[in-house]
């Protein structure tokens, strides 16, 4: 496997911009991969062409593009008893942050901010707070106004599934190919639980039939959607005793109905956030339930597992949020789009990715061929590309991948608090960052020092900075050939 043309930490900062410009414009691409799509062998190529820019849809396209959410749409018909409506829709977002509310026009002047900024951006979501076809004129219109404006741009919406089927035709309308429903429950005694009202057909509804009527209008939307097309994620929220088990019901159900994808989230519950889950004391899962559900679910419906549970105003790549870098006082009174930073950052991941497949799949077909019937749990820290090229100290997440007889998958990642400020670690914060790691074998980074190093050890994880800069998957079959005694691949960076 070849050398990258540039980094990944050189295609997206602004001194290296000129040299990003050069290699996109010379389409000098050192890759001895040239000339092969990039698509696994496992899509069809009509629905990789719809997944292969947008990071939720896709875990290999998280590596190297971006979303934004705009919060033009307040408006909610249902009641969840994990949300708390002055912060944001906690099905797509973190609860507990406050955004800030767009005009659609606001909206359009932001969206262009970003795109000027992000070369990564490639899907702006709406995503609360509040549900974006309930309240579906200030959805509707930022997106005509955003698809006039930057016409690649892919347009995303999460909903509770209610006012769905009334907007399924427009959603085809506008291009929109991607949409989240978010499915908790498909028995209503379970969903009477989940949500003490809706709003529907004018009236409220409570209890069991409110449950009822949610349920069969989410079934209903799912179904019209696929009819069309449009891919579906459903997204659940995994509340322990209330409908954790039930979830491999819901899997079942929204398999049948040809969803995409399926998210399972945890409950984010604090009495801080005033939820009415959070004031009873009702608990999320924590990271060894939330994988244990997800390897049961297995083989149903296609899982993602690399949601951030994003805010519904974040920025950036999946696992970073620069939201707050473009507040509207931040953003001048007229923009005007500049596709260039975005054209030659689409260009030049091209040929990067076609090269990261490549070694993937190498990578796992030595990892399965090794026959060794053992699995390795390695936290990765990456600052995107699918690279080793995060120190440890400077984390905030760690990715998980588990090496198995099955290959090399992504299970999920680590939230950790940043060990290292300003050149010192903090012993306390790197107790935490050690406690968030249970379960997990090896740590891989760029660099790591002596004293952290030594306490992971006696955790029992070891932590590794040979393979910084490597693909992921390449250098996680180099550490199971280690492991286990097979032949190990050559390093690619
Ligand atoms: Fe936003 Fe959602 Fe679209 Fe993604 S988020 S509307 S599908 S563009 Fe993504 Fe964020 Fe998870 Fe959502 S990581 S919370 S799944
Ligand atoms: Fe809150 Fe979203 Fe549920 Fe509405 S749909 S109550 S905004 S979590």
């Amino acid at each position: 496997m070849s050398a990258p043309i540039i980094s990944l930490e050189g295609l997206t900062s602004t001194t290296s911009f000129d040299q990003l410009l050069a290699t996109a414009k010379s389409g000098g691409c050192a890759s001895s991969t040239c000339g092969l799509s990039g698509k696994p062998d496992d899509i069809d190529g009509a629905v990789w062409e719809k997944i292969k820019d947008h990071p939720c849809f896709s875990e290999e396209a998280h590596h190297y593009f971006a979303r934004m959410h705009v919060a033009v749409a307040p408006a909610c018909n249902v009641q969840c008893n994990y949300c708390n409506r002055k912060y944001d829709c906690a099905n797509e977002s973190r609860p507990g942050v406050v955004s800030e509310k767009l005009t659609p026009d606001q909206a359009l002047r932001k969206v262009i901010a970003v795109a000027n900024e992000v070369p990564q951006l490639s899907v702006l979501g709406i995503a609360g707070p509040g549900d974006a076809c309930y309240d579906w004129k200030k959805t509707k219109a930022t997106f005509e106004r955003v698809a006039r404006e930057i016409p690649d741009i892919k347009l995303c919406i999460s909903t509770n599934g209610l006012a769905l089927p009334d907007h399924v035709a427009e959603l085809a309308d506008m291009n929109v190919d991607h949409v989240t429903i978010t499915i908790n429950m498909v028995a209503p005694e379970v969903g009477a639980k989940i949500y003490p009202w809706i709003f529907y057909d004018h009236r409220r509804y409570v209890g069991i039939e409110a449950a009822r009527i949610l349920h069969e209008r989410q079934m209903l939307g799912l179904e019209m959607l696929t009819a069309r097309g449009i891919l579906t994620k459903i997204n659940s929220v995994m509340i322990p005793g209330v409908n954790d088990e039930h979830l491999i019901e819901v899997n079942k159900w929204v398999k049948e109905r040809g969803a995409f994808l399926h998210n399972v989230m945890p409950l984010i519950s604090d009495p801080a956030h005033g939820t009415h889950f959070g004031r009873t004391g009702q608990r999320g899962p924590n990271a060894m339930e939330m994988k244990t559900l997800q390897d049961r679910l297995e083989g149903g419906a296609k899982l993602m597992r690399h949601c951030r549970q994003c805010r519904a105003d974040a920025v950036g790549l999946l696992g970073e949020d620069r939201g707050q870098e473009f507040t509207l006082d931040s953003i001048p009174g007229e923009v005007t789009y500049d596709p260039s930073r975005r054209e030659a950052y689409q260009e030049v991941v091209a040929h990067e990715r076609r090269d990261h497949v490549a070694a993937t799949s190498e990578a796992i077909g030595m990892v399965k061929a090794a026959g060794s019937g053992k699995s390795l749990l390695v936290a990765v820290a990456t600052r995107g590309g699918g690279r080793v090229n995060e120190h440890f100290g400077h984390a905030k997440e760690l990715q998980v991948y588990e090496a198995s007889p099955r290959g090399i998958s992504f299970v999920g990642h680590r939230k950790v608090e940043q060990y290292c400020l300003g050149g010192r670690g903090e012993n306390a914060t790197l107790d935490g960052v050690i406690a968030a790691l249970e379960g997990i074998d090896i740590v891989l980074c760029a660099k790591i020092g002596n004293c952290p190093e030594g306490q992971l050890a006696e955790a029992g994880i070891r932590a590794i900075d040979a393979y910084g800069h490597d693909y992921i998957e390449t250098a996680i079959s180099a550490l199971y050939a280690a492991e286990f005694g097979v032949q190990p691949l050559a390093a690619t960076a």
